[in-house]
């Protein structure tokens, strides 16, 4: 049994990935500013005597100190984040706070407290709009947005940290990740969450463009066991992979799947497609699977069925 701090384990794969931790039977101190994360995520995990929710910004000078000096983790998983692009784009103070200068304080908490070990939360956004498919991990790193920039800042101050004080880091690169909980609340919210909650409102959903283009949308409990993976496996080394699936899905392919639980929503309206869009996004599966022996386990198609049943 293992002590584990999940940063933004309010959140969408925090949660999830606070959920799988219990389930594995691990003492869990979930921390989260419930700036974007909400309290009724970890409705469940709240119930085991082994999870406690710490209300609190890590972005903050010694906040996270103090926690990590009192709960002595075995690992920390770092998932607090700001995590909506167009808001990095608004504030890109707010993102270099939230999604880098966090990521200082979680080194810093770690070297003084013995810390041996830390996942975090980096992003295809990182790779930029390369065209070169599927997308490996020497790909360029060409973020276009602050929030892709912070993340790769992100990846280099942990892995310099980590050749200085001799923690081991994970990086992963999530690419879409999708599932129950997450927040469909902004136009740029990741498309599945958008979708589902048009068809459960009985409204027909807008694709912007063709409905050709792919992503690799990987499920959030795939996404919560790659966490809990490289959080406890002592012979894990450090290194940065993506946390993707290698299967292109197309929108259509989605509403598809939509369309077969919601026969009596109207059929989805087409508009231009958005300014900036990339049309194709894939993921070479094949380092995560070495390093973390880790393989991608839910069909796009289980997936969503999974969301849709939720309700
Ligand atoms: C992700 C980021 C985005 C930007 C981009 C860079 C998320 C949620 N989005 O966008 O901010 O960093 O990567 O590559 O992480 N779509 C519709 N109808 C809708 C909403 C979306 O057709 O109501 C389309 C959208 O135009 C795009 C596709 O769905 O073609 C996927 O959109 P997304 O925002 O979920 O994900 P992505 O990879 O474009």
């Amino acid at each position: 049994m293992s002590r584990i701090i999940v940063t933004g384990a309010a959140g969408f794969i925090g949660s999830h990935t606070t959920d799988r931790l219990l389930a594995e039977g691990h003492d869990v101190l979930s921390i989260d500013n419930l700036r974007t994360g909400h309290r009724h995520n970890l409705e469940e995990a709240l119930k085991s005597p082994k999870c406690r929710l710490q209300i609190a910004d890590v972005a903050e000078e010694g906040v996270l100190d103090g926690l990590v000096k009192e709960f002595q983790p075995d690992a920390i998983i770092h998932l607090a984040a700001l995590v909506s692009v167009q808001e990095s784009i608004d504030d890109p103070d707010l993102n270099l706070r939230l999604n880098y200068i966090a990521t200082q304080r979680v080194t810093t908490a770690m070297e003084a407290n013995g810390v041996s070990r830390v996942v975090f939360a980096s992003s295809a956004a990182i790779y930029g709009d390369t065209t070169d498919l599927p997308i490996s991990e020497d790909a360029p790193k060409m973020p276009i947005s602050p929030y892709g920039e912070a993340k790769w800042n992100s990846e280099e101050w942990l892995h310099a940290r980590a050749a200085q004080s001799g923690f081991v880091v994970r990086c992963h690169r999530y690419f879409n990740v999708f599932g129950p909980r997450q927040d469909p609340a902004s136009p740029y919210s990741g498309v599945i969450s958008i979708f589902d909650r048009c068809y459960l409102d009985g409204k027909p959903v807008t694709i912007f463009g063709d409905g050709q283009q792919t992503r690799d949308f990987i499920s959030v409990h795939d996404v919560a066991r790659a966490n809990v993976i490289a959080a406890m496996r002592p012979d894990i080394k450090s290194g940065s992979a993506n946390v993707c699936t290698g299967n292109a899905t197309s929108l259509l392919d989605i509403v598809n799947v939509f369309a077969s639980y919601y026969p009596q929503v109207a059929a989805p309206s087409f508009a231009e497609g958005r300014e900036g869009d990339i049309i194709h996004s894939l993921g070479c599966p094949d380092r995560v699977r070495e390093q973390l022996g880790f393989v991608a386990e839910v069909p796009v198609a289980d997936g969503l069925g999974e969301l849709i049943r939720a309700g």
